[in-house]
């Protein structure tokens, strides 16, 4: 087989649905019937296999052909029959509302970025929002989520008030990092929301580490309540990555309560999913390593709920990891220094025409969930929660000088906080063609 550039580039088709290892891998496990002598490599132990336990969603299989899903109300096959819909009233405009705030958090912070209000890069989540709300709506406020570096969206979801995530990307003191983390570096210690990580993959051990506290939590010092679950986020380009696979091993082998949610926008900043990835099916990891794998629709915010209820609950219970794979796509470049120019724009506009605001929308009327007044009045809301959170921030002050060197460790002579509190530099030096502090 001859390696040239358009074998590479060959698309394979990613199918779009639910799709999971439903069934106990039964038929697998006949496989591996193992008949030689009880032992493994010449361990007395005897190796026993591990069926892996059966992701079952909420509503039966019949329920969830026939309507639902937006994909399927897009298509023309919406059943009326309020009895058959996934959300009430109250949870469609919850999502409503979670959406919107994603989607102008970020078209807000487009403008502010270009009009020089924030520094560095800026990763924007627009085209994303199903996989944040699909997931977080579900959560409670002790739940644990772990970031990369698009990473605002999933913070605000997560309670993190408009103020300080805007504050945060302006680097001013009021900034839920006190202006030292940026854009990419979202945290707050009341919410949980340990990260915003610039290096891809490096939440995922951080998200293990969080579920396995909680587990031993629960099982060791016997605290009750203890059911914390994990949620770590990451992207298809970052499942390349060794990382990945010591944590899909370590939450298996502990069977912590950690779910793995791939959020597939099909692009590694210019790099094709499909070009880098031996099997781009990434859901079918889990199961290599004794956990269930999903593959679901990251258009459709309500596919996603329904897959992130059985996983969470999942967890909660104490049965285990999952790995989540939404297939998504994002609607800008891959950071707002990104020309974006590598994408086909026949693929953008595919995606565009899928837009998960939209969809949701046409749901909420078409089911009689919401009139256009209320949505209307929703976007107002948003917008004035936006206005303030952008005069907030452009009036907060920066951060003092003196904080710069807080939590760093070494002290290079000459080089620290004087005792007047304030930064000191005796080796002029020591900053020379860096920046002038
Ligand atoms: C360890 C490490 N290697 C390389 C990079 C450079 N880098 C930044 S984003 C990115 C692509 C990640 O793509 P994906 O995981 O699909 O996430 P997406 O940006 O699509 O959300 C890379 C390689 C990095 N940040 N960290
Ligand atoms: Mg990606």
């Amino acid at each position: 087989m001859s390696f040239s550039a358009t074998n590479f580039a060959q698309p394979r088709p990613v199918p779009v649905g639910v799709r999971s290892n439903e069934k106990p891998l039964s038929s697998d496990a006949s496989r591996f019937r193992f008949r030689g002598p009880p032992s493994f490599l010449g361990s007395p132990h005897s190796l026993r296999f591990k069926p892996i336990p059966p992701f079952k969603l909420a509503i039966p299989h019949s329920q969830r052909s026939a309507a639902s899903s937006v994909t399927h109300i897009a298509n023309g096959k919406m059943v009326k029959s309020s009895a058959n819909l996934l959300i009430t009233k109250e949870e469609g405009l919850e999502l409503y509302e979670d959406m919107i705030l994603g989607r102008f958090f970020e078209d807000m912070c487009a403008q502010m970025y270009y009009r020089g209000k924030m520094f560095g890069f800026v990763h924007l989540y627009n085209g994303q929002e199903a996989v944040s709300t699909g997931f977080f709506k579900l959560l409670k406020k002790e739940d644990t989520v772990v970031s990369t570096y698009r990473d605002h969206v999933h913070a605000l979801s997560k309670g993190v008030p408009a103020r300080a995530v805007m504050s945060e990307l302006f680097g001013k003191a009021t900034g839920c990092c006190r202006g030292q983390g940026g854009s990419m570096h979202m945290f707050s210690k009341e919410h949980n929301v340990i990260g915003g990580f610039a290096f891809i993959g490096e939440g995922i051990p951080v998200a293990t580490g969080a579920a396995f506290s909680s587990k031993y939590r629960r099982e060791v010092l016997k605290e009750a309540g203890a059911d914390q679950v994990t949620l770590a986020f990451f992207g298809d380009g970052t499942c390349n990555n060794g990382q990945f696979y010591e944590c899909l091993n370590m939450a298996a082998l502990w069977k912590l309560p950690i779910i793995f949610v791939v959020e597939n926008n099909l692009w590694a900043i210019g790099m094709s999913h499909l070009r880098a990835t031996s099997d781009p099916e990434i859901w079918k990891k889990g199961p290599a390593f004794g956990m269930p794998g999903v593959h679901v629709d990251g258009m459709d915010v309500l596919k996603v709920r329904e897959v992130a209820k059985e996983a969470i609950e999942r967890a909660r219970r104490g049965d285990g990891p999952t790995l989540v794979e939404c297939e998504t796509y994002r609607f800008r470049g891959h950071s707002l220094a990104d020309p974006d120019e590598l994408r086909d724009p026949a693929e953008k506009a595919r995606y565009a025409a899928r837009d998960p605001i939209s969809a949701l929308k046409k749901y909420l009327f078409e089911n009689k969930l919401a009139s256009e007044q209320e949505l209307k009045s929703i976007e107002k809301k948003i917008d004035e929660v936006l206005d303030d959170a952008v005069e907030y921030s452009d009036e907060s002050p920066l951060p003092p000088r003196s904080q710069l060197l807080e939590n760093v460790f070494a002290d290079p002579k000459g080089f620290g906080i004087g005792p007047d509190g304030k930064y000191r530099c005796e080796d002029p030096k020591f900053t020379q063609g860096t920046a002038h502090v």
